[in-house]
C-alpha cells in the first residue's frame, strides 16, 4: 500500500473578482508523486468533525509555503513593512487546525517555509517578522533570482534527520524568504542555519514523530540536494509508520490558540 500524502492548499483573493479560491501548486503534487507517495490534495472546509476525518485518512501531510502569517492571529504584534503579504485567514484556520489533528496522531509532517513558521508559533515560537529590517547583517533571503537557483549554504546539525537526508553536515538552498524562525516552539529543535545564523531548519525532540519543518523550498529544486530527497523521505517515514500508529498524544501549547 503506498502511503496517502495530505497537501493542503493555499486559498487566495482573485484580484480580478474578489473571490476565494484554492490553489496548489503542480510541483508538490509531483514531488510527492515522484517519491512514491500518493498526493492528495486537502480541501479547505473549517469544519472540526471534517478536519479530524481526514486526519484519520492520510499517511502523511505537506504543508505548503505561502504568505506571511500574520502574528495578531496568535496575540502578537504585528511589524508592517511592504514585504509583509498576509495568507489568508481562511488558510491559516484551517491549516492550524489540520495541524493540531495531525499532530496528536503524530502523522509524519513536513513543514514548508510558511508551514515551518505556523508550526513554530502554533508551539509557542516565534518568528522573525522581517529579516532585512530586524537582522540587518543577515545575508539576503529573498533571492533575486529564479527561485529554483541555490543561493546560500545550509549547515546542518549531526545527528538530525536532515544530517541523514543530506549524507553530511554541509549543504546548498534556495532562499526566497523574508521571515524565519526566531526560537522554536515547545519539542522542536534548530537543526540547519544558514551561515549568517538564520534558523534553516526545525524538527521535532519526538523520536516517535516525524515534523520537518523548511524555510527553503525543496519542491522547486526537485533534481538538486534538498529537493526530491526531502519528499523521499517523508513518504518512506509515513509508509513505515502507517501501520505503527496508534493512540494520541497530548501537544503542548497547541490547546492555547
Ligand atoms: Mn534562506
Amino acid at each position: 500500500m503506498k502511503a496517502l500524502i495530505g497537501i493542503t492548499v493555499d486559498i487566495e483573493v482573485a484580484s480580478k473578482n474578489g473571490r476565494l479560491y484554492s490553489k496548489c501548486y503542480q510541483t508538490y503534487v509531483d514531488s510527492v508523486f515522484r517519491a512514491g507517495g500518493i498526493p492528495f490534495l486537502i480541501a479547505p472546509v473549517n469544519d472540526a468533525d471534517y478536519i479530524s476525518h481526514v486526519a484519520d485518512q492520510i499517511d502523511g501531510l505537506v504543508i505548503p509555503g505561502g504568505d506571511d502569517i500574520d502574528p495578531r492571529f496568535l496575540g502578537k504584534e504585528l511589524y508592517e513593512c511592504e514585504r509583509y503579504v498576509p495568507v489568508t485567514r481562511e488558510r491559516f484556520e484551517f491549516d492550524r487546525r489540520l495541524v493540531h489533528d495531525v499532530l496528536v496522531r503524530r502523522i509524519p509532517l513536513l513543514a514548508v517555509c510558511y508551514g515551518a513558521q505556523l508550526v513554530n508559533l502554533m508551539l509557542g515560537g516565534d518568528i522573525i517578522q522581517d529579516i532585512p529590517d530586524m537582522v540587518p547583517d543577515a545575508h539576503r533571503h529573498q533571492s533575486d533570482t529564479a527561485a529554483e537557483d541555490h543561493t546560500h549554504d545550509l549547515i546542518i546539525e549531526e545527528g538530525s534527520r536532515l544530517h541523514k537526508i543530506f549524507k553530511g553536515s554541509h549543504g546548498r538552498i534556495n532562499s526566497v524568504h523574508h521571515q524565519a524562525v526566531k526560537s522554536v516552539g515547545a519539542g522542536l529543535k534548530v537543526t540547519a542555519r544558514a551561515p549568517d545564523g538564520i534558523i534553516e531548519a526545525i524538527e521535532t525532540e519526538d523520536p516517535k514523530h516525524y515534523l520537518l519543518g523548511l524555510q527553503w523550498h525543496p519542491e522547486r529544486c526537485p533534481f538538486k540536494e534538498g529537493g526530491e530527497d526531502v519528499f523521499v523521505d517523508l513518504v518512506r517515514e509515513a509508509s513505515r509508520s502507517k501501520s505503527q500508529r496508534a493512540g494520541r498524544v497530548s501537544i503542548t501549547g497547541t490547546d492555547t490558540i
